[in-house]
């Protein structure tokens, strides 16, 4: 049987390193030649135009270039059909080491030292150790384990959150709505990795933030947002920040992306930000597992890595 072609829609990527690799084992088309075209098996995507997957008559599965899907879910036509995202060891330490770095930079006084630097000010303010801080991570699926297990290695306490009961040896774990205030009141930095949903939106917000503890050797909380900018109210941290209800952030993403040039997260002294580049998809990385996984699929075995879509992650 010849193998079906598979149909890559990304928007904001260059497709064309993901043409090159997927081209290895099958025909890639970056549009299919009709709104029905039956030689279509799978797509990869990434923002695909909205209905351009609803009547594909032999789609058999997709696949979300990123480990967010939310993208997906945007399109009114988006067929039945397993949706498989990317869990990678590649992607995975990518995220480790963003947030690794970023809770260092913050539990280690990056921004004070950077203002010294600039006066040209010789004082060394007091060290904390790693295990005086209670880092929270907000979403403990694959992202938010890998990162755990890092910032255990380096002393810190971990706390984590989630939506349903996972234990971790070393954290203290939380769970679903009434477990969230007591998550919050015992972590100094918050690292946010969940997923965007309708459960999840807008869920880091300035009531949110009042809950974090303050009374740590950081002087202030610290939000740091790794995972979707609708999953944040940029107007509430800009207030907890202004009010000291906050210390600090380091931003990944935004409500809006890319990030507005007006946007006063851009000059803010207490923001650190990047431009959702906290976990880039290598192509390099990702692709081969991607053409494994159809033909795998095509003997018979089970799709890995397969979302759930009532619970849309
Ligand atoms: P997973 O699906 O492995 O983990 C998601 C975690 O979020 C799980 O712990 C899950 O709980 C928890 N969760 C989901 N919904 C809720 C809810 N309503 N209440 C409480 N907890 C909830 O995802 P990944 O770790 O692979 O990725 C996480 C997110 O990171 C992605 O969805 C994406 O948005 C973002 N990301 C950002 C990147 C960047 O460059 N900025 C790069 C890659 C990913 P449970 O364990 O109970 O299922
Ligand atoms: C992802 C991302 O979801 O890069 O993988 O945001």
């Amino acid at each position: 049987m010849d193998k079906g072609r598979i149909l890559l829609s990304v928007t904001g990527f260059n497709p064309q390193r993901w043409q090159e690799l997927l081209s290895a084992d099958r025909e890639v088309v970056l549009k299919p030649d009709s709104a029905t075209d039956p030689s279509i098996t799978y797509a990869v995507v990434w923002k695909q135009p909205p209905n351009i997957l609803a009547r594909l008559p032999n789609l058999r599965a997709i696949f979300s270039i990123g480990a967010g899907v939310d993208h997906l879910f945007n399109d009114p036509g988006l067929p039945d059909v397993p949706i498989v995202r990317v869990v990678a060891d590649n992607l995975t330490r990518h995220m480790t080491e963003y947030v690794v770095w970023r809770v260092l930079d913050h539990h280690r006084q990056g921004a004070l030292y950077r203002a010294q630097q600039q006066n040209r000010l010789w004082q060394e303010p007091p060290q904390r150790p790693a295990e005086d801080i209670s880092v929270g991570i907000m979403g403990l699926g694959e992202l938010g384990r890998a990162a755990a297990t890092a910032l255990l290695s380096l002393g810190f306490k971990v706390n984590g959150w989630g939506r349903t009961d996972r234990p971790m040896e070393g954290v203290s774990t939380f769970h679903g709505e009434q477990g969230l205030v007591p998550f919050l009141n015992a972590t100094d930095i918050l690292v946010v990795l969940l997923p965007h949903t309708p459960a999840t939106e807008g869920i880091v917000n300035y009531d949110l933030l009042c809950h974090l503890r303050r009374r740590n050797g950081l002087d202030g909380a610290v939000l740091i947002n790794a995972g979707r900018g609708k999953l944040q109210k940029d107007a509430d941290i800009l207030r907890a920040l202004d009010d000291g209800t906050l210390k600090e952030a380091s931003l990944d993403v935004f409500e809006v992306e890319p990030l507005p040039g007006s946007s006063p997260m851009w000059s803010h002294p207490k923001v650190f930000l990047t431009p959702h580049a906290a976990a880039s998809s290598d192509p390099e990385h990702l692709a081969p597992p991607m053409l494994q996984q159809m033909d795998a699929f095509e003997r018979g075995e089970k799709l890995q890595y397969v979302v759930n879509r009532a619970a849309g992650y």
